[in-house]
């Protein structure tokens, strides 16, 4: 493995699953892998889970690693190609990526959307100029557009939770907020859920659709209730408007979930990737209830970025 962008870097997601459980049952079997390796995490916003799951991760591994929020501590990067760099902007991109490269064996990258310029968010200008002038295998911590990291572990915790046999019912159903949010978790969760062994449909307000890049193939029911019947797992997200990029357009109706309207299907476990604003997205009632899988998500974490670092270590660069 070479990149890891998208589910697209995975040959097949049900068996990467497993490879991943069995990492959970045995983390540090693989510590002589990165030896002498060092593996480089880069924020340009910030991170809680991805951070300490990614290296944590990796020192399972036998890496070394080094952070850097780049945001906060490193000098103003420059985006823009043969830019006049006389403004605000410090250093180019093409020059502090290839630094960090040099330094680096396998690069993870965090850089979320602007949510202004839809062009420039959806063709992962910034992801794919890391991409190219770091020069090393790139693992996404969340891109403009997708979170792969996440939606692995998510389906992983699917998996570890599915006790019966068929394919379990995943409704990812949009959450209200307060400010517009990027649309990456929930295009990622919906390439996971498609490539997954699952009966899955998405639930979201008018003026919500998401790219069509992404749900070509998915079910979507505008009716929330109708679309919670029979669930299984139920995953709320907020994100903003992409055909009106970035706003967030008027919702009539209710659409936070509530135990009430998880009445007729009471064993469907909540999900959610955090953070989550408790009691705009979703009540207290349901995160800390017995159907919450919040905290395994979490967990999971763990063991989807072990086993996409082992397979970027074992592919001999
Ligand atoms: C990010 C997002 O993409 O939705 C990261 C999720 C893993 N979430 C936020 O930026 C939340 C910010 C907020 O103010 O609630």
């Amino acid at each position: 493995m070479k990149a890891f962008t998208s589910v697209n870097d995975v040959s097949n997601v049900p068996s990467f699953i497993k490879e991943a459980l069995k990492l959970k049952q045995a983390p540090f079997a693989f510590q002589h892998l990165g030896k002498n390796k060092t593996l480089g995490l880069i924020f340009l916003n910030p991170s809680l889970r991805t951070r300490l799951s990614t290296q944590k991760a990796a020192m399972n591994l036998g890496m070394n690693v080094i952070v850097l929020n780049i945001d906060k501590e490193g000098w103003q990067l420059e985006m823009q190609d043969s830019a006049v760099m006389n403004g605000t902007t410090v250093e180019h991109v093409k020059d502090a990526a290839t630094v960090i490269g040099n330094y680096c064996d396998i690069v993870g990258i965090r850089c979320f959307p602007g949510l202004k310029n839809k062009e420039e968010d959806y063709t992962e200008s910034v992801l794919n100029k890391f991409i190219q002038y770091c020069n090393c295998p790139l693992v996404s911590l969340e891109s403009a557009t997708l979170h792969p990291l996440q939606s692995f572990a998510d389906a992983i915790t699917i998996n570890e939770h599915w006790k019966k046999s068929g394919k379990p019912k995943v409704v990812l159903t949009w959450a209200p907020h307060i400010k517009p949010l990027p649309q990456a978790v929930a295009n990622s969760f919906v390439q996971w859920m498609l490539k997954s062994e699952v009966d899955f449909v998405i639930t979201h307000p008018q003026g919500y659709e998401l790219a069509e890049q992404f749900t070509k193939n998915a079910k979507i029911n505008y009716d929330q209730q109708e679309a919670l019947q029979g669930a299984d797992f139920i995953y709320a997200k907020n994100w903003s408007s992409f055909t009106s990029y970035g706003t967030m357009p008027d919702v009539k109706e209710d659409w936070m979930l509530t135990p009430e309207k998880l009445k007729a299907t009471p064993d469907a476990k909540v999900m959610h990737c955090l953070p989550v604003r408790r009691n705009v997205e979703v009540p207290d009632s349901l995160l800390d209830s017995p159907s919450s899988l919040i905290y395994n998500q979490a967990e999971n974490r763990v063991y989807a970025a072990q086993a996409v670092l082992k397979n970027m270590l074992e592919s001999n660069f």
